[in-house]
């Protein structure tokens, strides 16, 4: 995989230890060619319907879960189902046919679905209790295996020490579900120590209930979008991959969900909801993951690295987990490239990035049948539809905000206002996607960071032939439009009581995989009596993040690494402040393994800042959980927490955290 190290120093001294990465890869998925993938008994993306599927809206009535309003309860369980993506299957003789897909879903007792159903509440409403089950079981009550290969090498659920013992096989899949972007009491927040087994036969070392709590006064003060997903420790990636994700959406007087709100937002027909999300299927419509050695990808991101994997620990060669997965077909809300019909009218459409790796920049192009004869799957025709950023995360902006395109990090949402009042009867909105199939350093996609005649580049269409519906009028955001309830920031006289330097590293484990990690970017003492710990530090290092309750921090995220990674904080909503690019000699030090091996890890010295500081983005300026941190940035963020004990910080790109770039935090006194 192709790496952009910045730091000259950096990129010296890996190649010193040996560490290959900052070497570009010259043929970036030269295995993914069409050939390959019919080889390899794969979907070819460029077979499969293309804006014929209509996805379900996430935010329809009929989505959401109705709970036992009286009582404040729901039961939700993770369970196995089979969904129709609208996936076909290509025969020999050019015909196809629809085939289903095996997945796990969230869902209540009548069954689950992926992405499963919404959650919706109100400020106002009382806590919410949902008991979580983990139902990964057969007819039998035996413990079903997972989708997808796993790489049990990792630190993981079942590689901590006193679970040795346990095995998917035996044991059946950990799980742990987290409300991201809620404000969660600690026992409540899905901390991946926190899993699961089927029937809690198995509970994660900090295991303390599967009835979880959302709401009250501490909780969110404002209208926002949170979603849920897996986040048991080292197998999130494959949990998520699998279909374990949905939105969890909160009202409050502004933002009511009602037409004709204060805030002046279309409501529902008109709000959509939709989790973009990008996977890679075998003919027969199994979800595939690459992980052995031939697999498509297997080599751009393991034996490109210059990795030999010991055959004693892997054999036949895997599974090994991957640096990042880039999926070849699109899907939202679980349907491969659907389309969605609208009327000629303003729409609020609610985006989930919901992929493992895949930072995206969505612009909107229409394609005008009546004005030429251009084909559906060709986008190169058309022109750019402008549209209104109105929110993002955990809140609606100050004001709607017209752009031509806006960045899009996975685990973040945005919210905007589509018009397509003046957009012709017939005409068909594409959503568009103008970057590439490998991690993101901040440029454009050159040509060998895309899949060869991709359809990546396109996430789904709008088409617009319904009939407009005079009985509701049309809201009206437009340019500067103030958005009643909107903005977010620290007040300057609240005292900030410690900026921390933290940084984001790759480095490598003890057999030679990449391993991105956080750490700090300078001397800190841990909570456990350590002093003038710096740099890289593995998950379970002592923490060095130990806030007082109540205390409003700036931390400056130092990204030393070569790409952009979405950083994201439980617990809080933080003020993105600024950014700032800054040099640095990175110096090589050894990372402690889960397995009491060694790996490579580097702490920063002699920073120095460049003094050119940049604002927020167009998306910022909302209550924000996730924040894109650009390589050769410090990016600077300030919140305040507000409930006390143990929770987790960590980059959003699902195989990262999954492969350690996650630390442990702690508010308030320990025991830690
Ligand atoms: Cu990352």
């Amino acid at each position: 995989m192709k790496r952009r190290d910045f730091l000259t120093l950096s990129i010296k001294s890996a190649m010193a230890a040996g560490y290959t990465s900052a070497i570009p890869a010259s043929l970036l998925y030269s295995h993914t060619s069409h050939a390959a993938l019919a080889m390899a008994g794969l979907s070819d993306p460029a077979a499969q319907p293309l804006f014929t599927n209509l996805a379900p809206n996430a935010m329809a009535a009929a989505f959401k879960y109705v709970p036992n309003i009286k009582k404040n309860k729901l039961t939700i369980q993770a369970a196995q189902t089979t969904q129709m993506t609208g996936l076909v299957s290509v025969h020999n003789n050019g015909r196809t046919k629809p085939v289903s897909t095996t997945v796990w879903g969230y869902g209540d007792k009548t069954g689950v679905s992926w992405p499963g159903k919404t959650i919706e509440r109100h400020v106002d409403d009382a806590p919410l209790e949902i008991r979580w089950q983990n139902n990964l079981t057969g007819r039998n009550g035996k413990p079903l295996p997972h989708l997808l290969p796993i790489d049990t090498s990792l630190h993981w659920a079942y590689s901590l020490h006193g679970y040795e013992q346990y095995s998917i096989a035996q044991n059946g899949v950990p799980l742990v579900p987290h409300v991201h972007g809620g404000k969660n009491d600690s026992p409540f927040d899905g901390n991946p120590e926190y899993f699961f087994s089927p029937g809690e036969a198995v509970k994660g070392p900090r295991y303390v209930t599967n009835k979880m709590m959302y709401g009250g006064p501490d909780w969110n003060d404002a209208a926002g979008m949170m979603w849920y997903h897996d986040h048991a420790l080292g197998i999130t990636r494959m949990n998520v991959y699998a279909g374990l994700a949905g939105f969890f959406t909160l009202r409050d007087g502004n933002d009511t969900g009602e037409h004709y709100n204060p805030a002046g937002l279309p409501a529902d027909p008109y709000e959509l909801g939709y989790a973009v999300q990008d996977r890679m299927f075998r003919n027969n419509g199994d979800l595939f993951y690459s992980a052995f050695p031939g697999d498509p990808f297997y080599d751009d991101f393991i034996t490109d690295e210059g990795v030999v994997l010991p055959p004693a620990q892997f054999p036949g060669g895997g599974p090994t987990a991957l640096a990042e997965f880039f999926g070849d077909h699109m899907l939202v809300n679980g349907v491969i490239w659907p389309k969605a019909s609208v009327e000629q009218r303003q729409y609020r459409v609610r985006f989930l990035n919901g992929t493992d790796s895949r930072f995206m920049r969505l612009k909107l192009k229409v394609i005008d049948y009546g004005a030429s004869e251009p084909t559906a799957t060709d986008p190169a025709v058309g022109y750019e539809l402008p549209f209104y950023i109105v929110g993002s995360d955990q809140s609606l902006s100050t004001n709607a905000k017209q752009v031509n395109e806006v960045d899009f990090l996975p685990g973040e949402r945005l919210d905007l206002v589509i018009d397509f009042k003046d957009v012709p009867d017939g005409s068909r909105v594409i959503v568009e996607n103008i970057l590439g199939d490998s991690p993101f350093g901040g440029d454009l996609p050159g040509p060998d960071d895309v899949f060869p005649e991709r359809r990546t580049d396109r996430v789904m269409a709008f088409d617009v032939e319904l009939p407009l519906d005079t009985t509701i009028t049309d809201t009206s955001i437009g340019n500067a439009t103030a958005l009643a309830g909107g903005g977010f920031s620290i007040p300057t006289e609240v005292t900030v009581a410690r900026t921390r330097k933290l940084a984001l590293f790759e480095g490598m484990d003890s057999i030679g995989r990449l391993q991105p990690l956080l750490g700090t970017a300078e001397k800190v003492d841990d909570v456990e009596g350590g002093v003038d710990i710096e740099g890289a530090l593995p998950w379970f290092a002592p923490i060095t993040e130990n806030p007082d309750l109540g205390a409003t921090e700036i931390w400056e995220i130092y990204n030393a690494t070569g790409d952009a990674h979405p950083v994201h904080v439980h617990l809080v909503h933080f003020e993105v402040m600024e950014r700032e690019g800054f040099t640095a000699d990175s110096i090589e030090q050894p990372v402690a393994q889960h397995d009491g091996t060694e790996g490579v890890g580097f702490r920063l010295e002699n920073i120095v800042l460049d003094e050119i500081v940049r604002g927020p983005d167009p998306t910022e300026g909302t209550r924000r959980d996730m924040v894109m941190a650009l390589p050769g940035e410090v990016t600077r963020i300030k919140m305040t927490f507000t409930k006390p004990g143990r929770y987790v910080w960590h980059c959003h790109i699902l195989s990262h955290e999954d492969h350690e770039m996650m630390r442990p935090f702690h508010v308030g006194p320990g025991p830690f």
